[in-house]
Order: C-alpha cells, then sequence, then structure tokens
C-alpha cells in the first residue's frame, strides 16, 4: 500500500510520523473518511470543504489549496489502483514542542490513506442494529464543537465503549440538554408516518455528508423531510430508525434500550432508501482515472 504523506507517496512501512507531533499528543488535528465506489471518490468535495471548516475552527492552516488536496486523494487512490475503498485523509498539527501551545508546531503533517473497503458484515443490515442511549454525552457545542472532526475522538469513543459493554452494536448520544444528538460515529434518523425526521446540527449533531445525501434523497421519494428537536420519547414511538455515515451508508435500528422500534425487523422506508443512495453512490462522484 502507498500512503501519501506531506507530498509525496511513501511505502506504507515508511509512513510513520514524530512521537512529537501533537496530533498523537493532543489529539489535536482534524479528518475525514470518504467512501470510493466504482472508481468514483463519493462527495469528495463536500468532504474537502468541511476539512478545512474543521481545521479553521481550531486555528490550523492547512498546508495546500482544496484543489491541491483533492488532486492528493485522487492520486492516493490511483497509486492504489482503488475502484471500491474507503480513504482517510487527516492533518496534523505538526511536530511541536510538549506544551500544549499549538504555535511551537511550525508545519501540519497531511496524510491520505486509501485502503480497499470494510463493510458491515451484510447480517447487520438485512438484521438491523441494536443500540442503548450512552451515559456518556455529546460535546457541549461551546466545549468542543461537535461540528469539528478533530482527531481527538474520546467523547464518542466512552460512548462506544458503552455499546461494547451492552453487547449490541452503536449507542444514542444525547446533548447536554437531554436531546437526541447522534450514534457514535453516524447520524440518527427516524420515520413517523410520512415524515423523515433527524436532529437539527444545534443538537450537537455532526453535519453528516451522508445525512445530507439522504436527506435530499427522501424528498425526492415524497418524504416529508425535517431537521426536529427529539428525545428518547420520539425514537421509542418511531415507526422506523436508521443511521447514516461514510462507512455505514443507511443501516436500521431495529431495538433501542431493550425495546422494540417499530415491528422490531428493518422497515420498507428504510430499506426503499437504503437502495436509492447505493444507486446514487455508484453514479455520482469525482472519477479517479
Ligand atoms: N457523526 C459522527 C460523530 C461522525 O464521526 C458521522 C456522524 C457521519 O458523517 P458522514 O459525513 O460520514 O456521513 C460521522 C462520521 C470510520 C469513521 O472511518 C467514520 C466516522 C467517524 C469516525 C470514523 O468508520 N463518521
Amino acid at each position: 500500500m502507498k500512503i501519501y504523506l506531506n507530498g509525496k507517496l511513501v511505502p506504507e512501512a515508511e509512513a510513520k510520523v514524530s512521537v512529537f507531533d501533537h496530533g498523537l499528543l493532543y489529539g489535536d488535528g482534524v479528518f475525514e473518511g470518504i467512501r470510493v465506489y466504482n472508481g468514483r471518490v463519493f462527495m469528495l468535495w463536500a468532504h474537502i470543504e468541511r476539512l478545512y471548516r474543521s481545521a479553521q475552527a481550531i486555528a490550523l492552516k492547512i498546508p495546500l489549496s482544496k484543489p491541491a488536496l483533492t488532486a492528493a486523494v485522487i492520486r492516493t487512490c490511483r497509486a492504489n489502483n482503488i475502484r471500491d475503498g474507503y480513504v482517510r485523509l487527516v492533518v496534523t498539527r505538526g511536530v511541536g514542542t510538549l506544551g500544549l501551545n499549538p504555535f511551537t508546531c511550525r508545519k501540519p503533517g497531511v496524510i491520505v490513506i486509501a485502503a480497499k473497503i470494510q463493510l458491515y458484515p451484510p447480517k447487520l443490515y438485512a438484521q438491523g442494529l441494536r443500540v442503548v442511549t450512552a451515559g456518556t454525552l455529546r460535546n457541549h457545542t461551546e466545549a468542543i464543537s461537535p461540528n469539528i472532526k478533530s482527531l481527538n475522538y474520546l467523547n464518542n469513543i466512552l460512548a462506544k465503549i458503552e455499546a461494547i459493554n451492552a453487547g449490541v452494536e452503536e449507542v444514542i448520544m444525547l446533548n447536554p440538554q437531554g436531546f437526541v444528538a447522534e450514534a457514535s460515529g453516524d447520524n440518527i434518523f427516524i420515520i413517523r408516518g410520512n415524515e423523515l425526521l433527524t436532529p437539527p446540527i444545534s443538537c450537537g449533531t455532526l453535519e453528516g455528508i451522508t445525512r445530507n445525501v439522504v436527506m435530499e434523497l427522501a424528498r425526492q421519494n415524497g418524504l416529508d423531510v425535517r431537521e426536529a428537536v427529539l428525545t428518547r420519547y420520539d425514537l421509542y414511538n418511531a415507526d422506523e430508525m436508521f443511521l447514516t455515515g461514510t462507512a455505514a451508508e443507511i443501516i436500521s435500528v431495529i431495538e433501542m434500550d431493550a425495546r422494540a422500534i417499530g415491528r422490531g425487523k428493518p422497515g420498507a422506508k428504510t430499506m426503499e432508501l437504503g437502495a436509492r443512495f447505493h444507486a446514487f453512490a455508484e453514479e455520482n462522484g469525482t472519477l479517479i482515472k
């Protein structure tokens, strides 16, 4: 595997970062996870723009223009012969001294990894996920904004540990006000009658790129799509529930806090949206050739 590291494609064994990189020392950096379908990088520009917004929010200047970074992603995919895969784009604060001050770091590190895809097991898509409510709250928006896709994912990791310890696949995280925010690495949607509802960004939700595509596809499919402040009451009363994300795509939730959601199996509208999403993803994206 060839890794893009600071302007060069290097063999995996040589793709190393310093122990003094603040990305490692403090989780000081930003990242994106991107999919490649059918030889096309899906929603590449949206991911690039979100990466730059995350960087801006932590006062990190990415040392490449957006078009140059876009080209680096394509170049890395090509070098690894990726037709269907997963791209991880990482910008670290860079090498500095053993102190918090990020401005001792002269040069941000830029990493692109393009790997063959690792999907969730197909069984989970057919059966749906079980989830529990996490005791760990989503970060307060004025602590670490949930809109920053930073290298510090401990908030989400602590929640994910709760899922694993509870013997289920995922968790639903609430914000400090008690409203539903999202899952540990995915956005949440419910279907109620003909309505498709998802929490607004102001609830401590990452503005997921899959989320935005799904909202648009659902509108075209005749659903009444709205952002709504949701509580667990709304989730327990949903006809259908699903999660969306770059890795998960669209995946049903059939049980929450040991209660069946809807009929306790993947819902018809969710499956229909999943099929539409796949069809859309196969045909849209930045060509790698
Ligand atoms: N919420 C959070 C907290 C996320 O980290 C999403 C929602 C979904 O956003 P997108 O843009 O992907 O639709 C994410 C993003 C991975 C991985 O590689 C994926 C994410 C986060 C961390 C790791 O599996 N998802």
